[in-house]
């Protein structure tokens, strides 16, 4: 993962902090004013704490950060004049990026536009891509179905979803969602997607028996173009605009303190904090006015509607990264990680060739973005792959060179199909690397070790202080291996232990558990934490432990045993034990927003019951 090592949990220095607001003499009329200015990519190389700085007050569309020796960090962001000179009173000090080639973003984009695209194509135009899908539709009418879906954009565009599968099998199917374009500025995206498309056509119609198994058996759905305002206007106004164009500052006209970002709109942990998202109308994360505001972000849920998808590929750019959930907090794997993990693969195996694999929140936070909300919401398993900036490191301005799109889609193809073809049975996700996912993990980071500094990565431990003593292991739902699509069952999970050799305790039973009250939905479609506990039996009878005493740990369920561990019991001094606990209920952490923030809300919970 790109080093999230380098944001600091506490942020020290609040020299960067101050949001940038707009500038005086702002406003409409002014067609010279700093409403009208332009996108550009910079660079600097920054401290670390500055880098950390600049990241964590969420203010900035920084979007690489690479650790440098002796401390420093190279950023590449994308700014406003207003927003670069700011940061320079600040002593911070940039060039204008370049590509391999030697040019800037701008220069790049405008040598493109000049010399006439080749392969890339607007929204609008009578070859564009929304001519394109339905041309495509009446092409393949038997597979093909182009739905219109959200309300009119602000210009008045309309979404599609095209639903591709083989209508003859009919049937109630499971589904798969792959969107692109959701970042108007991000190009390379929707070509992966559209050749994704065209690839399962052409193959279908060859006949080759994988891809028709697979669309008798799977619906496929695809969103190209899942931001078309934003995406004409990359073409026509800006090439780096990145939102839609919700006309914010009510000025009739798209300015730079317009556009909310359709991937921070999501109704999960929406505007959680200013980091992972913005409430400034000239932030290029500005979450909108309320989760689900926009057209886009409806376009979205009608296809979940519609599609109800097992897995969704989100493909953005740039970066080289596969990511999935969660982002919205550091150190926060889902109970699904298996899953993710066997379909992505590890650093060291990615699933594409040169990527790498890990939850969003190792890149940076984010909050109401889409896979985050696809998970904890919709069930569904979501992807982020940051496609790559091509073989001349031109950023988002990836080259208009029909050979470097095509290996871009076709490094993706195997991941993109591994996932269509996991649909029918999700927990047992096909993997062309042959990575498969097991029924017990006492530790995910057997299965991924860049896991392993998470908390509730590994549930063994050495010493026990309790009796009974608490243990947990994250199982599989489906450990018998009779799920279907669509319908999950539970299977019974069973605690066994054994004291010092002796002949094996159990089975006890265990519970599912649902961790805190606090962080919402932890994202456990296929897998979950099962708890049980071991001794806390009366004096002398079998299970009360001695110190010093060796008990081994293991479980079962649906014919599979787990690993054991084996932790040494450690009696209890007597002694009494002084806890100390904090909350943060005023800032930021404060989630869910309760009415009153003059009091602790979880505190005092906990000494009610503790009262009772
Ligand atoms: O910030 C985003 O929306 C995505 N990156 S991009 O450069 N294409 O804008 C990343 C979203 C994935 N989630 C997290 N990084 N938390
Ligand atoms: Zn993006």
């Amino acid at each position: 993962m790109k080093p999230r090592a380098i944001v600091p949990s506490v942020v020290g220095c609040l020299l960067l902090l101050g949001a940038l607001v707009a500038p005086a003499g702002a406003g409409p009329g002014r067609s010279t004013g700093p409403e009208h200015a332009k996108l550009e990519m910079y660079e600097t190389v920054v401290s670390a704490s500055t880098a950390a700085d600049i990241i964590g007050s969420g203010d900035y569309d920084v979007v690489e950060a690479k650790t440098l020796p002796d401390e420093q960090v190279e950023l590449t962001l994308v700014l406003y004049p207003w927003e670069r000179k700011g940061l320079e009173k600040q002593g911070v000090s940039f060039t204008l990026w370049r590509s391999g080639s030697g040019r800037t973003a701008t220069a790049l984009a405008s040598q493109q536009q000049a010399s006439g695209y080749k392969v890339w194509r607007d929204y609008d135009g009578s070859d564009g891509l929304e001519a394109y899908m339905e041309d495509l539709e009446d092409a393949y009418p038997a597979l093909l179905e182009l739905y219109d879906v959200g309300p009119p954009t602000h210009q008045g565009r309309q979404v599609h979803a095209l639903r591709l599968t083989d209508e003859g099998e009919g049937g109630d199917k499971p589904a798969v969602l792959y969107t692109s374009l959701q970042h108007a500025r991000e190009w390379i995206s929707g070509e992966v997607n559209r050749r994704l498309l065209e690839w399962y056509l052409k193959k279908y119609t060859e006949g080759v028996p994988q891809v028709v198994n697979l669309l008798g058996s799977t619906e496929l759905w695809f969103v190209l173009v899942a931001n078309p305002d934003g995406y004409q206007y990359t073409f026509e106004g800006d090439r780096l605009w990145r939102k839609n164009l919700r006309d914010n500052d009510s000025s009739g006209d798209v300015t730079a303190f317009d556009g909310v970002d359709p991937n921070r709109n999501f109704d999960s942990h929406w505007g959680h904090d200013d980091e992972g998202s913005a409430s400034i109308f000239s932030d290029q994360t500005y979450r909108g006015p309320e989760a689900e505001s926009e057209a886009e972000t409806q376009a979205m849920l009608d296809v979940y509607g519609m599609a109800d998808p097992i897995f969704h590929i989100n493909y953005h750019s740039f970066g080289e990264l596969l990511l999935y959930s969660f982002g919205w907090q550091v150190q926060t794997p889902s109970a699904d990680d298996p899953v993710f993990t066997v379909l992505s693969g590890t650093d060291k195996k990615p699933a594409v060739q040169g990527f790498n694999p890990g939850v969003g929140a190792d890149l940076y936070i984010t909050n109401g973005e889409t896979t985050d909300w696809a998970h904890a919401t919709q069930g569904t398993l979501a992807w982020t792959p940051e496609l790559s900036e091509g073989p001349n490191g031109d950023g988002f301005i990836f080259p208009d060179s029909n050979g470097a799109i095509e290996n871009e889609f076709k490094k993706l193809l195997p991941f993109s199909l591994d996932v269509a073809l996991s649909a029918e049975d999700p927990d047992d996700p096909v993997s062309h690397q042959g990575f498969e996912t097991e029924p017990f993990y006492l530790d995910v980071a057997e299965l991924d070790p860049q896991k392993a500094y998470n908390p509730l990565s590994d549930f063994s431990f050495a010493y026990s202080y309790g009796d009974p003593q608490p243990v947990q292991i994250l199982a599989k739902r489906d450990l018998d291996g009779d799920r279907t699509p669509n319908e999950s069952l539970d299977d019974d999970v069973q605690l066994w232990y054994s004291v010092n050799g002796d002949p094996p305790v159990g089975p006890l039973p265990t519970s599912e558990w649902n961790g805190g009250d606090w962080f919402g939905d932890v994202g456990d479609e296929y897998y979950r934490i099962v708890e049980g506990e071991v001794g806390g039996f009366d004096e002398d009878e079998v299970g009360d432990f001695d110190d010093g005493d060796s008990v081994e740990v293991w479980f079962e369920g649906g014919g599979h045993t787990s690993e054991s561990f084996t932790f040494e019991a450690v009696s209890d001094t007597g002694n009494p034990v002084l806890i100390l606990a904090a909350e943060d209920y005023t800032g930021a952490a404060n989630w869910p927003v309760y009415e009153s923030s003059s009091a602790p809300n979880h505190l005092s919970y906990y000494t009610d019951v503790l009262d009772e």
